[in-house]
């Protein structure tokens, strides 16, 4: 799996060593979750696909972590209290989702890949893995979680929704069209983040 980024040259963030997440609503602290509060939680492995935009996907991943609806169900949201919500990370990096995308049974807060620790290059300490939308929903470093009421601000190429079976690339143009430019991408974005990795520094 190559360290991908649509900021090839910036290198990942400085983190702590062990996840914290903020839940947020509209900005406002809600509580916060630890390492030790996703440990009670019992962590487990599951198997899925990773597909990235520009057309590359690695198959049979094995994460380690807990589904982010039980996540919110232990802090008092077993339903979503707004219709949308942001995800945080540690570069400034967020993805907007809809509360039932954010709610779905395959989206897991991770600490794990392939049984190792994530790394810097992976999304350490904590990611969101959300196997059925394309990878730019998959935050790496992730900080924080923000229920909104309103539609969030998407980013620019970013899909609400970015469904991989109805192939959601992007907000306006069709899914088709991008196959082959975003394709070309794929060699100098990987290169390019592979190299900014070496200019990563451990918290
Ligand atoms: N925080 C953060 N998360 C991110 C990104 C990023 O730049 N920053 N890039 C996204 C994109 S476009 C993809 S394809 C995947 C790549 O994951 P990988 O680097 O673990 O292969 O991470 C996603 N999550
Ligand atoms: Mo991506």
């Amino acid at each position: 799996m190559p360290r991908f980024t649509d900021i090839p040259h910036r290198p990942p963030p400085t983190m702590p060593g062990e996840p914290r997440l903020e839940i947020r609503r509209e900005g406002e602290l809600v509580t916060v979750l630890t390492a030790a509060d996703l440990r009670v939680l019992g962590p487990r492995e599951h198997t899925a696909d990773f597909h990235c935009v520009t057309t590359w996907s690695v198959t049979g991943l094995v994460w380690t972590g807990v589904p982010l609806r039980e996540v919110l169900a232990s802090v008092g949201m077993p339903e979503p209290p707004t219709p949308y919500l942001v995800a945080r990370a540690g570069d400034r990096r967020k993805a907007a989702f809809t509360a039932a995308d954010a709610y779905a049974d395959d989206v897991l807060l991770a600490t794990h890949l392939n049984g190792a620790a994530l790394d810097a290059r992976h999304g350490a300490p904590l990611r969101l893995v959300s196997p059925s939308q394309y990878g730019y929903k998959s935050v790496k470093h992730l900080i924080a979680i923000d229920f909104r009421a309103d539609q969030p601000r998407i980013m620019a190429k970013e899909h609400l929704r970015a469904r991989v079976a109805l192939e959601e690339r992007h907000p306006r143009l069709p899914g088709r069209a991008l196959r082959l430019p975003y394709r070309l991408l794929i060699p100098p974005t990987a290169h390019l983040a592979e190299r900014s990795l070496s200019r990563h520094r451990t918290g």
